[in-house]
């Protein structure tokens, strides 16, 4: 990586050879760990056992919606499928996770929208900058029937979309000086996920984006190659970066939708029982996750504030929109119908 420039992102990149064969290099190693025979699924005695990668660890509130999820797709369809959820990003990256999807080498993933947007253009929706006025906007968007349209989107490329879990708001942590209006990010080395629409964002501000592994951002920020990140505050904490950027800003710039996701062969390949009880079981481990979300955001910031974390609450976010409005230029002509659904809930 070079830490000067910034690196553009396009759909290709995530297929560069090298992530590509890492990924079927991970794939065919958990494939043969699980003692699976069939691309895409292990079966025996008429059960079948699907992988579910999860970046995060056991007990972060996506995490836990995917083990609920697990726990009534087994109820459902009376232990004819079995979910085995991998938290910690056992099998890759998230970049490296999507692409295994995509393959069938790993039957379903959580993963952030904002990836997603590579592959599915329209997901990028979810990365423009302070388009949500809140979580509950962010929900009537998300349950409205263009939500479930935009969900449908991740059809075309090869994926079944199950639903969507909550994504709190992303925030700006820096590890030097602190930020408190848009000028303070100009020449800032900050992290961004694999994002088109993230690099525009940075660069709106004047600061200099750097795509990169959720799993190399605490080095980064050790090391001095990166400036800052931006992330919520259970990523924040678990995933330790306030030890080593103790600076955070609460903006809540971006409500980066996390969806839930399975390969659309595997889907397609099961019996109409078995998709209703699987989409039942997502259904309702979503409100399920909502509830872990909104506690571990109270703890999580309890606890930061308890490790010296200094905390700035952004309340006037008219100086970030304007700073960024180009960024909604650009990237919303190509979102039409999405984006005026948006505008039309923002105080339904
Ligand atoms: C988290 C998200 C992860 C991952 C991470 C990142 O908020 O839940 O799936 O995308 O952000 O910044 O890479």
């Amino acid at each position: 990586m070079n830490p000067t420039s910034p690196q553009p992102v396009a759909r290709r990149s995530l297929f560069k050879a090298g992530a590509f064969g890492a990924a079927a290099v991970a794939g065919g190693l958990a494939l043969s760990a699980c003692g699976g025979s069939l691309a895409g699924s292990a079966k025996s005695g008429g059960t079948k056992t699907f992988k579910l990668a999860e970046t995060h660890p056991d007990d972060y509130p996506t995490t836990l919606g995917d083990k609920k999820f697990a726990e009534l797709a087994e109820k459902y369809t009376d232990g004819r499928i079995k979910i085995q959820v991998y938290a910690n990003a056992q099998l890759g990256e998230e970049s490296d996770a999507i692409e295994q999807v995509q393959m069938g080498s790993i039957e379903m993933t959580r993963i952030s929208s904002a990836p997603m947007g590579e592959f599915v253009p329209a997901m990028g929706l979810f990365s423009l900058p302070y388009l949500f006025d809140d979580a509950d906007h962010l929900w009537r968007f998300l349950e409205s029937e263009s939500g479930k349209k935009l969900l449908g989107e991740v059809d075309g490329a090869g994926f079944k979309g199950l639903g969507y879990y909550d994504p709190g708001a992303r925030s700006f942590y820096t590890s030097k000086k602190p930020i408190t209006a848009p000028a303070d990010l100009k020449g800032l080395k900050i992290r961004v996920q694999q994002s088109q629409v993230q690099i525009d964002f940075i660069k709106a501000l004047g600061g200099s984006p750097t795509p990169m592994d959720y799993g190399e951002v605490y080095s980064s920020l050790q090391s001095g190659l990166l400036d800052g990140a931006e992330n919520n505050e259970p990523s924040y904490y678990s995933a330790s970066h306030y030890e080593v950027a103790k600076n955070y800003t609460l903006d809540r710039h971006m409500r980066v939708a996390e969806v839930l996701l399975i390969n659309k062969d595997v889907w397609a390949g099961l019996p109409a029982e078995d998709q209703e009880a699987l989409q039942k079981a997502a259904d309702e481990s979503a409100p399920f996750q909502r509830e872990k979300w909104d506690a571990q955001v109270e703890s999580d910031l309890e606890k930061l504030r308890g490790e010296g974390v200094k905390i700035n609450e952004i309340t006037d976010l008219a100086p970030w929109r304007a700073a960024t409005k180009s960024v909604i230029d650009k990237h919303g002509a190509k979102l039409g119908t999405y984006l005026d659904a948006v505008e039309e809930l923002r105080s339904a």
